[in-house]
């Protein structure tokens, strides 16, 4: 496959990622502009989410760590501890909340391996090797990649009985119906004695939805434009990222964050890798992320109509975040 091109000097993009370039001007070149979210995470994207994760305003990892915590006893024997089973999780990320169950079921002495799923490879590997180093007796495997291309690899590689974790609200991070799509898809991937646990944001407070994606430090605010930073790298783009800001806003009516970063001026960016350039006009908003906040109906609802049926839900005393577990 194509390497993507580490080079700062957008001359020096020889090498870029076709499928990166595709979307990308796919998304800039419609109405409204669009990128997806999956690209933030690059390596300094990963880095500026573990960020995000600690700060005062983003609570959901801190409810859901909180949850797997003190249920996971409870969480661990939903899994089925008596034969073998893969350990699947879909965006892994840096795995520290996943840790507490590898703990756990290691500490009960189940037979399984762990199977971490992420787009970033740089996260990956951080994982693996704190992994290595804290839980040595665990066994792992793990796949770089998107969740399509993963769940085609895991389908031809890992056929045995498994648990699929998709934590951490990232199943809130798709367009319309993505979210059911997906769901449909991971159970194409399950068989009768198989499990996943789906970790949901609950709606709640609007104000404090809207403040997790807007926090004070600008760290958020960092996140969202560093998409255009690799931009830049990847792809010799120019984008003047001072002639661009983060902006957030949480609908009530929708469940839905929508973030965007938006053009100040009237402007042009030219890719020089792809021989392309964009106009933007003053105000006009890139659509870059959604962030769907559920109600346990819509959870329920959105289960059964994927042909999952909800055996648990795993709350936090605010109702907060729901870790929910679903069959076959
Ligand atoms: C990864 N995902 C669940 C995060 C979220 O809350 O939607 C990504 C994020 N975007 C801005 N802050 C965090």
């Amino acid at each position: 496959a194509p390497q993507t091109n580490a080079n700062v000097e957008n001359e020096g993009v020889k090498n870029y990622d076709p499928e990166l370039a595709r979307d990308v001007l796919a998304g800039l070149t419609q109405t409204p502009k669009s990128l997806s979210s999956k690209y933030f995470y690059d390596g300094a994207g990963s880095k500026l989410f573990q960020q995000i994760m600690e700060l005062p305003e983003y609570y959901p990892t801190r409810t859901e760590f909180k949850i797997l915590e003190e249920q996971q006893a409870e969480i661990a024997g939903f899994f089925g501890l008596t034969d073998f089973f893969h350990l699947v999780e879909l965006g892994a990320g840096d795995g520290l909340k996943t840790k507490i169950l590898l703990r756990q079921l290691l500490h009960m002495k189940a037979d399984f391996e762990y199977v971490p799923v992420d787009i970033s490879g740089d996260i990956l590997k951080q994982l693996e090797s704190s992994l290595q180093t804290e839980l040595p007796a665990l066994r792992t495997e793990s796949f770089a990649g998107d969740y399509f291309k993963a769940l085609h690899w895991l389908q031809h590689n890992k056929e045995g009985r498994k648990v699929v974790l998709f934590l951490g609200s990232n199943i809130g991070n798709f367009e319309d119906n993505g979210d059911l799509e997906f769901l449909q898809e991971i159970r194409k991937y399950l068989k009768p004695e198989d499990k996943v646990l789906v970790g949901f944001d609950l709606r709640k407070d609007p104000r404090t939805i809207r403040q997790a994606y807007d926090d004070a430090a600008g760290v958020t605010a960092a996140f969202n434009l560093n998409l255009l930073k690799r931009l830049n790298r990847e792809l010799g783009a120019d984008f003047n990222l001072k002639q661009f800001e983060h902006f957030t806003d949480y609908d009530p009516l929708e469940g839905v964050v929508k973030s965007y970063l938006v053009s100040k001026k009237q402007q042009t960016v030219t890719f020089s890798a792809l021989n392309h350039r964009v106009s933007f006009a003053a105000w006009e908003a890139i659509h870059t992320e959604n962030s769907h906040k559920y109600t346990p109906a819509q959870i329920e609802e959105l289960g059964k109509k994927a042909g999952l049926k909800s055996e648990q839900f795993f709350t936090d005393e605010k109702h907060y975040f729901a870790d929910v577990l679903f069959r076959v």
